[in-house]
């Protein structure tokens, strides 16, 4: 199969300027990620449009969510509704994670294992009618690997983006973007062991990521990753750009166990799993 990959401009966004706020992995988790867009000062307006959301900030800035909106939580229907009716009114931007991109595949009649969360994903879709499974298809697997905003100060992508990697778009960049880079290991709990890229950075770049669930979001080299596993219990995080300052609503449920504990182990950040297949 033939892979589209989009142009180049589409990644590098440098004149895009504006103040964001970089949301880590929602998961489904809607309730969460409606009370942590109106703290961030998002009016969500239900019922309009296309999606049913009609999403306006007062002082004009825009969400950037950095992928995994499905699979594990509970509601997935209305995260990918907000998010796309966001994406599509240009106060959003999207990056896919790798759970996206497996639906994706799913979704395109290709065999995949429905683990991971999956299998509820498709069972919250299949109460939608077809057109949305189809729209969702289109709208995830258009989405580009990563971005580069801000005159190139700030890059955006699920598992994080190394230096050399950044504005460009090759089958190895979009695999980074959504897994980072493994060792072709796996640890006790049967993960892939993750080769450290992050204690290695020294881009100029800051690079926002999440993909792997951490119990805070901590700055190493001009890196934070802001996945701090709300689906698993944790808090649904932001970061505001360019205050850098961290805004997050705690979790209302434990809705999936992690593979492996993260929310007792501090600073260390586990290992999880990444779903390639
Ligand atoms: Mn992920």
């Amino acid at each position: 199969m033939k892979t589209v990959m989009p142009e180049l401009d589409l990644i590098v966004r440098k004149s895009e300027h504006r103040p964001f706020d970089i949301i880590g992995d929602v998961h489904g988790c809607f309730d969460e990620l409606r009370d942590l867009l109106e703290k961030l000062g998002y009016n969500i307006n239900e019922g309009f449009g296309e999606y049913c959301f009609n999403v306006t900030h007062f002082e004009g800035r825009k969400a950037i969510f950095l992928g995994d909106l499905v699979d594990r939580g509970p509601k997935i229907v209305p995260v990918l509704k907000i998010v796309m009716s966001m994406v599509k009114t240009g106060i959003a931007y999207c990056v896919p994670g790798n759970h996206d991109m497996k639906l994706v595949r799913k979704l395109s009649g290709r065999h995949v294992q429905l683990k991971h969360g999956l299998a509820e994903t498709l069972e919250q879709l299949a109460d939608e009618p077809a057109e949305f499974s189809e729209e969702v298809k289109a709208f995830l697997g258009g989405l580009p690997s990563h971005y580069v905003f801000d005159d190139g100060k700030l890059v955006v992508a699920h598992a994080g983006m190394k230096e050399e990697y950044q504005g460009r778009d090759t089958q190895k960049v979009r695999n980074f973007a959504l897994y980072g880079e493994t060792t072709g290991e796996t640890d006790e709990f049967g993960l892939p062991v993750r080769i450290d890229w992050v204690s290695e950075y020294r881009g100029k770049a800051m690079v926002v990521f999440g993909h792997t669930p951490v119990a805070e979001a901590k700055w190493l080299n001009n890196t934070i990753d802001i996945d701090t596993g709300c689906v698993f219990g944790g808090k649904l995080t932001a970061l505001r750009y360019p205050e850098k300052e961290l805004v997050d609503v705690p979790a209302f449920y434990t809705y999936y166990e992690p593979a492996r504990p993260f929310l007792s182990e501090g600073i260390q950040a586990p290992t999880f799993a990444t779903d390639r297949e």
